[in-house]
């Protein structure tokens, strides 16, 4: 087939695509994204598919946690010195033997691994990603039956050969092929993009599928929410208190109706945002001089969806999708949210570093 006819031909499959009105499964939305490729050999698609049949397994651990004896901890450390949980344990090994024979898979990184797992080298070198995941944000909820999630992201590898190196997780989120989550509440919801706009599944626990019930996911332009740890407060610093406090408490007409709203478990707050509009801060304080929350898995994926979805986010000084990644558990501090509001963060921040 000739370039002309397969631009055209990809062009008019793609309308038929997005027109056609019918049952669309992640499953379906995935084989259609990867026939806009013509020369795509579907192992970057069997990724995404394996996420999400490992997703399915997870949430039903999660939605019968109170039933068997999986709530509460594992009795073990986790790399960040937090108390795994059981759940966190399960999943962690979950995603990772479901992920580790693939064939494009070079190596996973997970927020519970100390290292990477680099996979060995596959003979006709097809391992060309690499994929790093959280798999069970906001865990310390679990026994509260609050949402938590699942966090992923992919990227290609940069080392040509042989077993994967660390260099092929530092990349900046700019560089990112793929990012998305898994939201365990009210329902589960698979949610991801790999470039073209971000777009949500909803499962149906009776036919077992993810079922396309949010196409291109914009973060609407009102501010409904202003989402942080307001505990920490006396420990922020100068700009950010500005911000919290003109953003809660000044008169600016366009958060007349914002509300304070705090999950505690960033996929959640995350989510929530994306569908309602609002900002989301961790930023960096006394207690947390680098920020809480890790640049590879929460904040990069989070943030290329933020950016696809029309929104932003922002160290304050840099965009998060910019950080040059130097360790693979770095913390970094974020305001994540409405394009709107991270610009008038970065302009406070700005102002305050000016001496203004
Ligand atoms: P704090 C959960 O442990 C987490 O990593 C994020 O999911 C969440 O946004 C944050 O920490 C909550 O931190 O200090 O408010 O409990």
């Amino acid at each position: 087939m000739n370039e002309r006819v397969s631009e055209e031909s990809l062009e008019l499959r793609k309308r038929e695509f997005d027109e056609f009105e019918g049952f669309k499964t992640l499953e379906s939305f995935i084989s259609a994204e990867q026939h806009l490729h013509p020369r795509s050999r579907g192992f970057f698609a069997d990724i995404l598919r394996r996420i999400g049949v490992a997703s399915k397994i997870i949430g039903s651990r999660v939605q019968r946690a109170g039933l068997t004896n999986v709530l509460g901890k594992a009795g073990r450390v986790n790399i960040q010195g937090e108390q795994q949980m059981k759940l966190d344990v399960m999943s962690n090994e979950l995603l990772m033997n479901t992920l580790q024979w693939l064939p494009a898979v070079a190596g996973m990184a997970s927020e519970e691994e100390e290292g990477v797992m680099r996979l060995p080298p596959h003979p006709d070198e097809h391992d060309t990603y690499v994929i790093m995941f959280d798999p069970l944000d906001g865990s310390s909820n679990i026994d509260a039956n609050v949402s938590i999630g699942t966090i992923f992201s992919i990227h290609r590898r940069v080392t040509k050969w042989g077993a994967c190196e660390e260099v092929d997780f530092l990349q900046p989120g700019r560089r990112l092929l793929a990012a998305g989550y898994v939201i365990y509440g009210s329902s589960t919801m698979f949610v991801y993009s790999t470039g073209n706009g971000v777009h949500g599944f909803t499962l149906d626990p009776e036919v077992g599928e993810y079922v396309l019930s949010h196409p291109d996911m914009r973060i609407p332009d009102q501010c409904r929410c202003f989402s942080a740890n307001e505990t920490n407060y006396k420990h922020w610093d100068e700009p950010t208190k500005r911000f919290a406090d003109h953003i809660r408490f000044g008169s600016d007409p366009h958060y007349e109706k914002t509300s304070s709203r705090y999950i505690g478990s960033m996929v959640a707050d995350f989510h929530r945002n994306l569908l309602y509009g609002g900002v989301f801060l961790y930023p960096a304080d006394k207690k947390h001089p680098t920020g809480k929350l890790r640049l590879l898995f929460e904040c990069a994926p989070l943030a290329w969806l933020a950016e696809q979805a029309g929104g932003a986010a922002t160290t304050g000084r840099q965009d998060i999708l910019d950080i040059q990644p130097e360790k693979l558990h770095q913390r970094c501090p974020i305001v994540i949210g409405n394009s709107r509001e991270v610009d008038l963060y970065r302009q406070m921040v700005a102002d305050h570093d000016q001496g203004n």
